[in-house]
């Protein structure tokens, strides 16, 4: 008997994540994994009834709103000003490929027509229309991707039992069954793979929440999340359809792209996020807030500025990364417009220099405090992000240069090689205060 339980707590305690077994991507998945590393630049887009709240889309568990109380929301929620066409025609202007949009958020609100729930904004709000339909239309028509964020977690339903981590203290919860809520689950990403054209990925959040926690570390994963049946019904109904999971672990197979929350890949900043021994072959994609909030935060006013932003989407792509840049709307659908502001003056720059952006791969050196390297071909490109130093030091560069110049002026660049690397000389005179650009043609 003893054998037998500690038999059990093994496979318990190591019990693996089933993956989509043996997963061979298709032609066209392939295909859109290449179009999306070469995009580099999306739109993230949280929306629900928690932004009438006007405090983050994590509201209902940092305020503790019951069940009663927090399905009052939907029905002041009428977003009278909500126009597909200004939204994509912005992140479009900015510079930006692709958008992805909470579809369910944590709070279990559908934001679109579904037949497996009552509680969508169909059925439960005054405004009464699915909001990805128009935006999938405008989206279509400029040319734009369309990725759905899909919780995997959720504070309302009972049936997401066992419960997770978090959301623990709202009151009102009752117990329900985990298998219901996976088959709730496929019928709503059916729904999302079936009634909206091709959608361009899902994006799984939540996964952590059913971790065993201590209060210091993760344990084991509580749950079958049945990801190799999911996984497979996702790329049986969209086979080009991209996969990724925010789960801050090494991809799992039937994923088609990583993610870094908030975190340049294997730098794990958060001390949540994920160790850089768990940064796969994917496509990458790090996803950052324009001020600290992913949905809208009515007090949040710790705006990043322009140079920030745009030093972000550098060095992500630095390391071969997208950058996923994300907008809260408000509750009438208008984005607040010191974020519409924001995404103007980066699609300036984008206009002016994404061609040392879009197209490229990670250079040859990691991204630092100084500088990020981009490439395509034989040309890099190397961007100063410092404009406190005139000297720079690129160690190990290896390349043999055809020409050196600065990307705007196309004049020379002063530089040496040695045997230890390449001394670099910018000038005052010659920088740019966001990003000094060098581009380096190899022989
Ligand atoms: O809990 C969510 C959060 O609300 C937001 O959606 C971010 C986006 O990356 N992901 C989760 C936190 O890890």
């Amino acid at each position: 008997m003893k054998r037998f339980l500690s038999i059990w707590m093994f496979l318990l305690i190591f019990q693996p994540i089933i993956a989509q077994e043996s997963y061979i991507p298709t032609k066209e998945n392939l295909e859109a994994r290449q179009w999306f590393q070469d995009a580099k630049f999306g739109l993230f887009i949280h929306w629900g009834v928690y932004s009438i709240l006007g405090d983050g889309e994590w509201v209902m568990n940092n305020q503790n709103i019951s069940i009663d109380d927090y399905e009052k929301l939907p029905s002041f929620f009428n977003p009278i000003d909500f126009d597909a066409d200004e939204w994509v025609k912005m992140a479009k202007d900015a510079g930006m490929k692709y958008i992805t949009i909470t579809s369910r958020h944590h709070d279990g609100f559908s934001m679109f027509d579904s037949q497996a729930t009552d509680y969508t904004i169909v059925k439960k709000t005054p405004y009464k229309k699915d909001i990805l339909k128009p935006l999938a239309a405008a989206c279509k028509r400029e040319g734009i991707k369309l990725f759905f964020y899909y919780s995997l977690l959720d504070w309302h339903d009972d049936n997401y039992f066992p419960r997770g981590r978090t959301g623990t203290k709202i009151p009102g919860r009752s117990d329900g069954d985990w298998e219901v809520y996976i088959a709730f689950m496929k019928a709503q990403l059916t729904e999302l793979l079936t009634n909206y054209g091709e959608i361009g990925g899902i994006w799984f959040d939540g996964h952590w929440d059913q971790k065993e926690w201590d209060g210091e570390i993760f344990g084991k994963v509580k749950v079958d999340w049945h990801y190799d049946e999911i996984y497979k019904l996702i790329h049986d109904l969209q086979p080009q359809c991209l996969i990724g999971n925010n789960h801050h672990l090494a991809p799992i197979e039937g994923e088609d792209f990583q993610m870094f929350e908030r975190d340049l890949p294997g730098h794990n900043t958060t001390g949540w996020g994920t160790d850089a021994s768990d940064v796969g072959d994917l496509p990458k994609e790090v996803c950052e807030t324009i001020n600290g909030s992913w949905g809208f935060n009515l007090k949040d006013n710790k705006h990043k500025s322009e140079k920030e932003l745009v030093q972000y989407i550098v060095r992500s792509a630095g390391y071969g990364s997208n950058l996923l840049l994300n907008v809260g709307p408000m509750p009438n659908g208008e984005i607040q417009l010191e974020h519409i502001k924001s995404l103007e003056k980066v699609g300036e720059w984008m206009r002016e220099n994404g061609e040392t952006i879009y197209k490229t791969t990670g250079g040859p050196v990691a991204p630092n405090d100084d500088m990020a390297f981009t490439q395509r071909g034989n040309t890099m490109y190397l961007h100063i992000l410092n404009d406190a130093k005139e000297l720079f030091f690129v160690e190990n560069f290896k390349g043999k240069i055809k020409s050196m110049h600065y990307y705007k002026s196309k004049e020379k660049v002063n530089h040496k090689i040695s045997e230890y690397g390449m001394f670099i000389e910018v000038p005052n005179n010659k920088k740019d205060q966001i990003d000094t650009i060098i581009e380096i043609v190899l022989k």
